[in-house]
């Protein structure tokens, strides 16, 4: 009885490890890739999980029959979706277990960190057939320090990666993309002195456009040293000290080059203490809401938007690559765009730091979207954790211009206004220098007048809302005639997603019997864009979406084919109709 309890404890604690929020800036370290083809065991009934696959074992006698191996298996490219790389998995929601060999030698005076860009959706990692941890969220990085684990010679490195849905899990049970599954980002070793510089904060002081307000974090025993923020360009030399939990307040003033879309200057800045030092580009902006105006180094700004999935068309597979990111910013920037919504889920960091250097600002967000259990009592936990990795990753990022915490929630779900006006607070208090936004669609249209509320508009720095009048709501007068309520008059209004379906090369009238013709949704972007004329404070606009993407709930056999068709571009590259008109409306703005 007694050693039943104690394994049940032991077995609690193991599955209770997690894995620890991610030192940012690691490609500056020094650091091994653990990218590149990893050995796979496909596990569609999770059975490796009751064979402890991460064992490993070998048979010690005639009557031992192992019944798995990772050897003569397949294997997958890391960082890689597993549904892009093999048929059998195109639609896979289910487990994997990934297998790497690596060889080190450890150092006495160095730390050894393991560090995932990201895994979707859960992964537990085990090195040399002991558990590491877990880490849940599919889109955020995470590491496990293997200082004194890692054994000198060869260690094996297993990873368990489910993707199946969770009822409480962020995102929830339903979402409107492809459930890309796998070890989708980076796997690295970094090694690091005793003491590191695992975090900062170099960002203009809000509303600022001289004086960098921040911070640089040191994690090690030798808290207290002394501590340097250089800008060689500008002859920044900032000299402080850490305190005895390794925090160094950052105060210092310049004279910045700002950043912005026509001119996104980057500088170099390093970040160095007594035991470690760090490069980083950092550029400076401020971004600031000012009664109805969105301003960008004090000037007002229109949002030229577009919204992204994080998936290369041409590969039909999950983006992660600078060479993915090129191709889905440069056509964003084709488009006419300055701002990209990285829809729903926080993109990869490659994306994120090409779209600063293009000089095009960042919408950032986290999955909290449509079907989410807010009453859970894990979920709040969950989302929070979403939400400070987002932060902590991308802060220093100047092109990040937003937070947005959720996406097309509704106000009677049991506890969402009280769990999101929460998760709002918490963000705002990490940064209260970049604007934080909810989307919204709770709008009513009734006589082509909109009538705009939500209690968590009170909490957003836009009144972002999601509209399809001309696709999933029927227009109710002339698009020139829109009538507007909304119970915020003095804030500005971003339209965050519009648009319909179309197959490219699909012909048809503009009207009902031209459905999913390019005609058809050129019409809705006609009609949209003369009313966007009507919307009071109008900031920005956002066409829902840049590039046809895969989805599982899109399976009309005519014309989606397992595909969201509301793009401006086919994932062949063409574009339709409709981008011509966004296109001219954007060279008015
Ligand atoms: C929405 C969602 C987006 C969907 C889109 C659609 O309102 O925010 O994720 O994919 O509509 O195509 O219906």
């Amino acid at each position: 009885m007694k050693l039943t309890l104690t394994f049940v404890i032991i077995l609690l604690f193991v599955d209770l490890l997690s894995a620890q929020t991610a030192m940012i800036n690691h490609q500056s370290r020094h650091l091994t890739s653990l990218n590149g083809e990893w050995k796979v065991i496909i596990d569609p009934t999770d059975i490796g999980q009751w064979r402890q696959v991460w064992q490993e074992r070998k048979p010690q006698k005639k009557t031992d029959f192992i019944e798995y191996s990772f050897e003569g298996g397949p294997e997958l490219s890391v960082p890689g979706d597993f549904n892009s790389q093999r048929c059998d998995l195109t639609y896979t929601e289910g487990i994997v277990w990934n297998k790497k060999q690596f060889n080190y030698i450890a150092k006495s005076d160095k730390r050894l960190f393991l560090y995932f860009g990201a895994v979707n959706y859960l992964a537990d990692v085990y090195l040399n057939g002991e558990k590491l941890g877990s880490h849940e969220g599919g889109f955020t990085p995470f590491q496990f320090e293997i200082t004194g684990k890692v054994k000198d010679g060869a260690n094996s490195l297993v990873v368990k990666v489910d993707n199946r849905r969770l009822k409480n899990g962020v995102p929830g049970l339903g979402y409107d993309w492809l459930n890309y599954g796998g070890i989708t980002r980076d796997v690295a070793l970094v090694e690091t002195n005793n003491t590191y510089i695992d975090d900062y904060s170099i960002q203009l002081k809000k509303g600022s456009l001289d004086e960098v307000l921040g911070w640089v974090h040191l994690d090690g025993t030798q808290a207290g040293q002394a501590v340097e923020v250089k800008i060689p360009e500008l002859n920044v030399d900032y000299k402080i000290r850490s305190d005895e939990n390794g925090l160094a307040k950052v105060d210092l003033t310049a004279d910045f080059q700002l950043w912005s879309p026509e001119n996104p200057k980057l500088y170099q800045v390093i970040i160095k203490s007594e035991t470690d030092s760090v490069a980083d580009e950092i550029g400076f902006r401020s971004i600031e809401v000012d009664g109805s105006k969105v301003l960008l180094n004090k000037k007002p700004i229109f949002l030229k938007a577009v919204n992204i999935h994080e998936e290369n068309p041409y590969k039909a597979a999950r983006a992660y690559s600078e060479v993915d990111a090129k191709i889905l910013l440069n056509a964003a920037k084709e488009l006419g765009c300055n701002l990209v919504r990285l829809a729903h889920y926080p993109h990869a960091e490659n994306m994120v730091k090409e779209a600063e250097k293009m000089g095009i600002m960042v919408w950032d967000e986290i999955p909290v979207y449509q079907h989410i259990e807010f009453s859970d009592s894990l979920v709040p936990a969950k989302m929070e954790t979403m939400m400070k990795e987002m932060v902590r990753r991308d802060k220093n990022r100047c092109g990040v211009v937003i937070w947005s915490l959720s996406n097309e929630t509704y106000p009677g779900t049991p506890n969402r206004n009280e769990a999101l006006i929460e998760l709002t607070q918490k963000c705002r208090a990490l940064d209260s220098t970049r604007l934080i936004v909810h989307v919204i669609n709770t709008q009513s249209y009734n006589n082509n007048t909109f009538n705009v509320w939500d209690p968590l508009y009170n909490y957003s720095d836009l009144i972002a809302l999601n509209e399809y009048i001309g696709w999933y709501i029927p227009w109710q007068g002339k698009p020139s005639e829109t009538k507007w309520k909304i119970a915020w008059p003095d804030k500005p209004v971003f339209i965050s997603e519009f648009g319909g379906g179309a197959l490219y090369g699909s012909d048809g009238p503009g009207d009902e019997a031209g459905q999913w013709s390019e005609d058809y949704q050129k019409q809705i972007y006609m009609d949209q864009t003369t009313m966007f004329s009507t919307v009071p404070n109008l900031c920005g606009v956002c066409p829902w979406i840049l590039f046809d993407y895969r989805s599982l709930g899109r399976m009309n056999q005519v014309y989606q084919k397992g595909y969201n068709r509301k793009g401006l571009i086919s994932e062949h590259g063409e574009k339709k109709k409709a981008w011509y008109i966004m296109n001219e409306y954007y060279k008015t703005k």
